[in-house]
Formats: C-alpha cells, structure tokens, sequence
C-alpha cells in the first residue's frame, strides 16, 4: 500500500506540476484540478486512483505536496511547479536567513550567476539545514547555502511561503548567498 501511495504521489507531482497535457486534465489559473475530471481521466488511461487513494495521497504524502480546495472538489501542488500557474500567494516575510541545499557541481555556476528557478517558477529555500540537505542530496554530493533573505526582503524582493512551508522566490542574486558553515 505504501507503495502504491508513493506512486500515485509521483503520478500526481507529474500532472499537476508538470504535465497535465499527459492525461488531458485542465488546471485553471491557480493549478487547480477538479478531482471527479482528474480521476475519470486518469483511469482512462489506464491509472488506478479512486477519491480514496487521493485523500490518502493528500494525507499521508511525507512532504504535504499536495492540498485539496475547501469545497473539497479541487486538488492542486502546494509548489514545485514547472508549467505557468499562479499560486496566488500573498508575499510573506521571510526569517532573516534561509537555507537552499543544492549539489557542490553546481557551485561554481550559482557563485557566478546567483539561484535560478531553473525550470520551475522559483528558487526553493527550506528554514532549516537539514531539510536543505536533503533537497541537495536529490543532485548529488550535498552542500548547503546560506540566503539572506531578510536582507533580500530590505532590498524589495518577495518571498511566499507555501502551503507545505517552502519559501519561493523568483531568484537570489549572488551577493546574498553563502556556503553555510
Ligand atoms: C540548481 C523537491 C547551476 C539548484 C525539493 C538545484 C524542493 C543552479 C537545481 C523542490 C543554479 C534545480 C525543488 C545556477 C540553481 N547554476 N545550478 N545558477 N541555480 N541551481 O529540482 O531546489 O520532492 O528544480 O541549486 O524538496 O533542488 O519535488 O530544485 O540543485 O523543495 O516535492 O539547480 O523539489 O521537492 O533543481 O528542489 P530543482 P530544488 P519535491
């Protein structure tokens, strides 16, 4: 069971960050799915997903990536976005420092050229270093930046705060990035 719930977490990662093209789902403005549509669509293509498996998804999933609308008929990604939507966050104000853990091969281009989303809308920063770690490790041999992001915020630039509490921004420049000791 625990498998099937990480791939349906994968599965909907795809959809709704990426790819809803993939099974013809619609996402409006806000990266909204219906959920009857998503899962109508989904089985046609062969996926097994019931609102069940959704609502386990939903619940279980380790980083919360996913959150259903209050109505409880819309389903979106808090964040990690490739496709263009708008997550209609109100700009928050971030702690004077945050971490962004990233792989020692990229070092060299992120000290020439700052954090850039890359192909996704923004630049993850997490509060803690260990959550950076982890983000890095993803890459490949980790290593953890420092951001000063309250300093960025003094400077104008907007940080959000996502539903499953990863700071967004569009891009950190390379005077406020450190490697974190
Ligand atoms: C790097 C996961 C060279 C950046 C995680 C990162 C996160 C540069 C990679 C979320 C660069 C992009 C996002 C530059 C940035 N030169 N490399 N100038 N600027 N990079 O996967 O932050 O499991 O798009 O350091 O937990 O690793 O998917 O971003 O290494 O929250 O829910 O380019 O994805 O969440 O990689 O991860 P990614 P990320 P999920």
């Amino acid at each position: 069971m625990k498998d099937q719930i990480v791939t349906i977490s994968k599965f909907l990662s795809l959809i709704l960050r990426h790819q809803p093209e993939k099974i013809g789902v619609e996402l409006d403005s806000n990266g909204w799915a219906d959920i009857d549509e998503l899962i109508q669509l989904a089985n046609a293509k062969g996926k097994r997903l019931s609102r069940q498996l959704i609502d386990r998804v939903v619940a279980e999933n380790n980083k919360q990536r996913f959150a259903i609308s209050e109505d409880g008929l819309r389903i979106r990604a808090s964040q990690g976005h490739s496709i263009e939507i708008d997550l209609a966050l109100p700009p928050s104000e971030p702690p004077e420092i945050l971490y962004h853990g990233t792989a020692t091969r990229f070092l060299e281009s992120i000290q020439a050229e700052g954090l850039h989303s890359g192909n996704r809308q923004h630049v993850h920063l997490s509060q803690d270093k260990a959550t950076a770690t982890n983000v890095g490790q993803r890459h490949g041999k980790p290593v953890v930046l420092t951001v000063l992001s309250g300093e960025m915020a003094r400077f104008g630039y907007q940080f959000f705060l996502s539903a499953n509490n990863v700071w967004l921004t569009e891009h950190v420049p390379v005077k406020f990035i450190s490697v974190a000791s």
